[in-house]
């Protein structure tokens, strides 16, 4: 049996969208970022920090998306979904999935200071000025990391598109993406994929989002 503590277009989507491609079925638990169940002693037990993803697989829990991609990717190799030590895409690919975090920590930096704050007055244009700039620079690095691969790796679909390719679904709310076509060509790639489409259609309706694009308030 694997749970999957899951809260609608957040990190958790990465996983559910490993599990579609990996072909493993999960039982999802749904929780909402704003009601308080992430903190309920009951969940922090699952997940210190009362974060989603958590994952229950046979009997163990385990927090951090990364963590728990890689831990699949693990359980079954004949995947390949991630390489292995001492493979040549190693190193790119442990790098990929501590860039996702980098690029999606800011994310978070907006959607707390946009979506999150009860006053929004409390929020600074300053620091949305450069968070929002960083973001765009991750982009521009990913970009040319991507290069005119199909996917991050040169070798093919990875876990390393399933931890990055969440982030392009929701950076485009604070970063315009036309000004990267390789990404964009890269996210339809990812868009098409059964995995993805199979996990998008269990993920329900986000509820943060309420306009399409967040622009840099005037400072
Ligand atoms: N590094 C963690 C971050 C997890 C995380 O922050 N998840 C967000 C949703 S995307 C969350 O649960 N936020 C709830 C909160 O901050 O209260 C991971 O990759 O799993």
């Amino acid at each position: 049996m694997i749970r999957l503590h899951h809260v609608p277009a957040s990190r958790s989507f990465r996983i559910l969208w490993l599990l579609e491609e990996l072909g493993l079925d999960c039982e999802l638990v749904h929780h909402s970022i704003r009601d308080g169940s992430l903190r309920d002693p009951a969940y922090l037990a699952k997940s210190p920090a009362g974060r989603v993803p958590a994952l229950e697989i046979d009997g163990e829990v385990i927090f951090e998306s990364a963590a728990i991609l890689q831990t699949l990717c693990e359980r079954h190799p004949q995947a390949g979904l991630a390489p292995v030590p001492g493979a040549p895409e190693r190193v790119r690919y442990l790098e990929l999935m501590g860039f996702a975090e980098t690029m999606a920590s800011l994310i978070e930096n907006l959607n707390m200071q946009h979506l999150f704050l009860r006053d929004p007055a409390q929020a600074s244009p300053v620091v949305l000025k450069l968070i929002t700039a960083r973001l765009a620079a991750t982009l521009g690095a990913l970009e040319g990391m991507l290069g005119d691969h199909d996917y991050l790796l040169a070798s093919g679909f990875s876990a390393a598109d399933a931890m990055m390719g969440f982030n392009l679904f929701v950076a485009p709310y604070y970063v315009k993406l036309d000004p990267f076509p390789g990404l964009l060509a890269y996210r339809t790639r990812l868009e098409a994929r059964p995995g993805f489409i199979a996990a998008r259609a269990r993920d329900g309706e986000q509820t943060f989002y309420t306009q399409d694009f967040y622009p840099v308030p005037e400072a």
